[in-house]
């Protein structure tokens, strides 16, 4: 079954969001979005203690690359807390003046491929077919349409990590989280993708490093006071930039919510220092908790603003 501080099977996480939409049927909702590549079923979680309020939202996803492990992991414990602590309704609380969507597993069929095996566990694409027929996958964060294959991408679907589709959305997950950003796109003031590598907040512009968006300084600000929370807790500081000054890359989730869907503060959260891809599942109890005062300190600014 669902083990909150451990990585957990596809089925078992879509298990435990059903039991909670069950369960607090007034504060968690889910909604289809339709079927991952290999036919999974994608669920947006929605979690309002207001529903009628039209309250700004955070969008947060997570597992778009599928050996990134951490990344749904938090996700689901950013869930689980909101959705059961007491203290999140109160005034002040998290859930005070904010509504969270979140799609905890982006990429399930890539997911499900790294956890099949040891030798696939590095797997980060999706699982289509390409126009190799024995190469699979598309890298999700290289196939969203805004300046799309202008940089950090490969076109060979065969030999790199980076290879951004044929097209544009061609991958029906990138299409699903993108439909949520534009069919929500007045009411979502945060869009915050989860990822594992070092640990970053990187904000817009992904696809170059030559010039930042106008209005970087917020971006930045917002981002260093989060890392501040985290560390507070007992967390590691995140290294904060432009994700285009780190490296850039294209085709990134971030560059599409903030430059064609118009929201207003979009991170990549790059989780877990010192474990590249792979983060041991035993220091997840520890690291968790502290994520989720940053989390709670972006609730606390976006209230603020909006
Ligand atoms: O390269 C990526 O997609 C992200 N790093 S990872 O190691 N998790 O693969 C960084 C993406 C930052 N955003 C953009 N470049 N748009
Ligand atoms: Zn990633």
């Amino acid at each position: 079954g669902f083990n909150l501080y451990g990585y957990n099977s596809f089925g078992d996480i879509q298990g435990y969001i059903e039991e909670l939409a069950n369960k607090y049927p007034s504060l968690v909702r889910l909604q289809d979005l339709g079927k991952s590549f290999e036919g999974r079923k994608m669920k947006l979680v929605k979690i309002s203690s207001q529903p009628e309020a039209n309250n700004p939202i955070i969008f947060v996803d997570a597992g778009i690359h599928s050996r990134e492990w951490v990344a749904p992991a938090m996700a689901m414990y950013l869930i689980n807390r909101l959705a059961t602590d007491s203290d999140a309704m109160q005034i002040g609380g998290i859930l005070d003046g904010v509504d969270w969507y979140i799609l905890p597993v982006v990429n399930p069929d890539g997911y499900e491929y790294s956890r099949s095996s040891s030798n696939k566990r590095l797997w980060r694409k999706t699982r289509s077919k390409t126009s190799n027929s024995r190469c699979y996958g598309v890298d999700g964060n290289r196939n969203y349409g805004f300046k799309w294959a202008v940089s950090g991408v490969s076109s060979d679907p065969c030999h790199a990590e980076t290879f951004a589709g044929s097209k544009a959305f061609s991958e029906p997950e990138t299409r699903m989280v993108s439909s949520v950003m534009m069919d929500n796109r007045q009411r979502i003031k945060l869009y915050v993708s989860l990822h594992a590598y070092g640990q970053y907040l990187v904000y817009p512009w992904g696809y170059t490093g030559d010039y930042l968006p106008k209005q970087w300084k917020k971006l930045d600000s917002m981002a260093k006071g989060v890392s501040v929370a985290v560390q507070r807790a007992g967390g590691k500081p995140f290294k904060v930039m432009s994700a285009g000054k780190w490296y850039p890359a294209a085709g990134g989730s971030d560059d599409f919510a903030f430059g064609a869907a118009g929201i207003p503060y979009s991170y990549t959260m790059e989780l877990t220092e010192g474990y590249e891809f792979t983060y041991p599942e035993n220091l997840l109890s520890k690291v968790m908790p502290q994520f989720y005062e940053g989390f709670k300190e972006f609730g606390k600014r976006i209230k603020k603003e909006f």
